[in-house]
């Protein structure tokens, strides 16, 4: 499989999240990088495509935000990671902030998602990879790509960051491809999370259909998106498909739930797909409570197949670092063989 990565994608090396009401090592480590390149085979850097496909997902506001945050925390005093501890709550009118602090609140929704020295040349450089690998599609150069961006993207939203994420990576390459006439366009996040970002941003476009298998909202983050009646709105409206599963979910359950999503890809007519894949439904995975196997990636790389549609696959979550490219591969190898 045709795959990119950034160099720059080790740069953002976040060191805590505060979560369970403690500070714990940052789960989203660079190391998770070097264990999938491990695996992987010959990997490719990616081309430059610039900041407007990032522009046409994401707010002016907010980019230039994450462009400045570090370098505001760091004219404020500060030593380390930048990580928000106020928040406007629901509904409260728009602000002009100044401080860094009522700035981190206003476009972050959580404390696990630190703004580090090297965030933004990260995220930017996950983008570019998601970009190179839709680019190599819609040139004919491969049916199918893989994009191991890092940090991972689905749950930032076109105006703010949370969940480990700051770009949406798969977001970017979806609205891409719809306006390289590769539409229409449907992204299956399979990751064990809920990609509320990447719903919110599709979720009253009908042009894109989203459709996700997460562990239910009601026992784990992101907690406020990704119940089953979410199902989009206005001309969105049908075109968001959420099927929440619980925590203890193996592979005879998600199995079922994975045709459901590929059947209803196929009745929307999509003819790219964009699938956000997080390995950490994984058994052994240290955040998360589902129970699949390496060779149960497999199936689902299979699965997906079945729908014979030019695939760009976006690394998203899986936390377990020394089995994460071999989940990776068997999800791919599954995706390659049908
Ligand atoms: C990002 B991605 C577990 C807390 C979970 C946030 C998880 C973010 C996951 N004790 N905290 O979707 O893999
Ligand atoms: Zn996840």
């Amino acid at each position: 499989m045709l795959t990119f990565c950034s160099p720059s994608q080790a740069a953002h090396a976040p060191a805590l999240e505060l979560v369970n009401g403690k500070a714990e090592d940052h789960a989203e480590t660079p190391a998770r990088l070097g264990n999938m390149l491990g695996a992987m085979g010959t990997v490719r850097a990616p081309d430059d495509h610039g900041l407007a496909a990032i522009q046409a997902v994401h707010s002016p506001e907010y980019i230039a935000f994450l462009q400045a945050a570090h370098g505001e925390w760091l004219a404020a005093g500060r030593a380390g990671d930048a990580i928000p501890y106020a928040f406007p709550v629901r509904g409260r009118r728009p602000l002009d902030l100044t401080r860094i602090d009522g700035k981190l609140g206003l476009f972050g929704f959580d404390t696990v998602t630190p703004i580090a020295a090297g965030t933004w040349e990260a995220a930017y450089g996950a983008a570019q990879s998601a970009l190179s690998a839709l680019a190599a599609m819609a040139s004919g150069e491969a049916r199918h790509a893989f994009a191991l961006c890092r940090p991972p993207g689905h749950h930032a939203g076109a105006d703010y960051f949370g969940g480990y994420c700051y770009l949406n990576n798969a977001a970017i390459a979806a609205r891409a491809a719809a306006a390289q006439g590769l539409g229409p366009v449907a992204v299956l996040d399979v990751d064990y999370h809920h990609g509320n970002g990447t719903q919110d941003i599709f979720y009253a476009d009908g042009s894109v259909f989203f459709a996700s298998i997460h562990a239910d909202p009601r026992t784990d983050f992101p907690y406020f998106w990704g119940h089953a009646e979410e199902c989009g709105e206005g001309a969105g409206e049908g075109t968001t498909f959420n099927q929440p599963l619980p925590r203890g979910t193996g592979w005879g359950t998600y199995e079922g739930a994975l045709g459901r999503a590929v059947d209803a890809i196929a009745a929307f007519g999509a003819k790219t797909l964009i699938v956000s894949y997080g390995a950490d439904t994984f058994a052994e995975d240290p955040i998360s409570q589902f129970a699949l196997t390496t060779d149960d990636m497999h199936a689902m790389g299979t699965s997906i197949a079945s729908l014979g549609l030019p695939t760009l696959t976006v690394m998203e979550g899986g936390y377990n670092v020394a089995e994460l490219g071999r989940n990776v591969a068997a999800f791919i190898a599954g995706l390659e063989r049908a």
